[in-house]
């Protein structure tokens, strides 16, 4: 057995602040929760602050003169400085509330990209991309008359960068994910943005499976616009953000328009108001906002290095411990090594459907993803119809792996494998 422990002990003493973590499945098993990739666990502080906010708080906000909106306007702008001192960004009007990193990905879609590519111009995306950063890509080169570009992936599904230079000729905007759903693989970023910058490329980073893992630094990396989906990062749904450079942002036209973007509205003329309000119009997720402030307030208590290192650790020992289970007919896919991976392991079992593998997990207690996770061309790629998908954040434990191996023996009996 490998050494998680270092982390596991105060791993246990964190899953203590998600209540749903406490609870027993309706068949009296331990729950299991691996599926934070698709959508994490909430602290108890998150769930706090909601109750907080509609207890004590409630107003709209940039509109009345009282008190209740004034302060409901306070934490809310209060929020998106935290956000963004999380992601090292400049100063708060570089954050734009969005519902998910999906609705921050067709802001820039649109807001951006239908007033800066033309015929002849490039988008270089890579094969790895969830549908939310691949579809709004497909639809502005069928607008705009753009070429849609990938950087290929190896089996394991590792970025080849080998005729990058090449690739990247006539490239206007670069759009890639941080880290992949499916296979959990880090992409290189440090490589890719000075090349996509010295092109004369802008470089939008899907941060939806990086931003909640990994301490992420948006002027470090270079990137010029970063999305974030709330809800992966112990925050509630519907609240997401993109971080833009201001130059960028100011130059952009809004995406929705009404109320709260405007400065000035006559019969037939408006003037915008100043970024960030120009890109939220109507009336904002405003404890949505706020909440993810607390979540915010909670990941940096816990420290990102911390939660990466644990996750880093865990990914390592869950990856041994299946491996245990490859005469079983148990295929790990992603990167061998775990060091270029986050906490997020695909794998199949013998030729069962994943589904099929899932519901017998969940009747142990485990839950975990399966399907094509939005990666349908990726999985299209590897031949693949679809992978079951373990993944890991800073309340998983050692004992989420054991159950995990226990229940995929116990699935590999019920389809007499090995
Ligand atoms: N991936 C998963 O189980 P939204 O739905 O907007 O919050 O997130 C979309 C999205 C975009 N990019 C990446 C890399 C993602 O992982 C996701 C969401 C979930 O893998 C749900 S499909």
């Amino acid at each position: 057995m490998i050494a998680t422990l270092g982390s596991d002990a105060r791993a246990r003493a964190l899953a203590k602040d998600f209540p749903i973590l406490a609870q027993a499945t309706s068949r009296g098993k331990r729950l299991a929760f691996l599926d934070s990739a698709a959508s994490s666990q909430k602290p108890q502080a998150v769930i706090d602050s909601l109750v907080h906010y509609y207890t004590h708080d409630n107003a709209n906000i940039h509109r009345g003169v009282y008190e209740l909106a004034a302060r409901a306007t306070e934490h809310f702008e209060a929020a998106r400085a935290k956000v963004a001192h999380f992601i090292n960004a400049a100063e708060p009007a570089e954050i734009i509330w969005t519902r998910n990193v999906t609705e921050a990905i067709n802001l820039v879609s649109y807001s951006w990209g239908l007033g800066n590519l033309k015929p002849g111009d490039a988008i270089l995306t890579s094969q790895l991309e969830h549908h939310s950063n691949l579809v709004p890509w497909q639809l502005l080169a069928a607008k705009t008359g753009a070429e849609l570009r990938f950087i290929e992936v190896d089996e394991h599904g590792i970025h080849q960068l080998d005729d990058l230079d090449e690739r990247l000729r006539g490239v206007k905007l670069v759009a890639l994910s941080h880290v992949s759903n499916t296979l959990g693989t880090i992409a290189p970023l440090e490589t890719i943005i000075p090349k996509a910058h010295a092109a004369g490329a802008v470089v939008l980073i899907d941060g939806a499976q990086s931003a909640p893992h990994m301490k992420i630094d948006v002027r470090a990396l270079d990137a010029d616009f970063f999305g974030v989906s709330g809800h992966k990062m112990c925050g509630p749904t519907g609240i997401g953000f993109l971080y833009g450079k201001r130059a960028l942002l100011e130059a952009m036209p809004p995406f929705l328009t009404g109320g709260d973007m405007i400065k000035r509205v006559q019969f037939t003329t408006t003037t915008f108001n100043e970024i960030p309000w120009k890109f939220e119009a109507g009336t904002s997720n405003i404890a949505d906002a706020i909440a993810l402030g607390a979540a915010v307030d909670y990941l940096e208590a816990v420290g990102m290095d911390w939660i990466h290192a644990h996750e880093q650790a865990m990914t390592a020992y869950a990856l041994e411990r299946m491996r245990e289970l490859e005469p079983l007919g148990l295929t790990l896919y992603g990167p061998p090594n775990p060091a270029d991976r986050s906490g997020i392991v695909s794998f199949n079992l013998g030729d069962a459907h994943p589904h099929d593998v899932a519901s017998i997990l969940d009747t142990e207690g485990v839950c975990i993803r399966a399907g094509h996770h939005c990666t349908m061309p990726l999985m299209e790629k590897m031949g693949w119809t679809a992978t079951a998908r373990a993944s890991f954040y800073l309340y998983n434990v050692e004992e989420d792996v054991e159950q995990l191996i226990a229940a995929l023996r116990k699935a590999a009996q019920i389809f007499k494998l090995g």
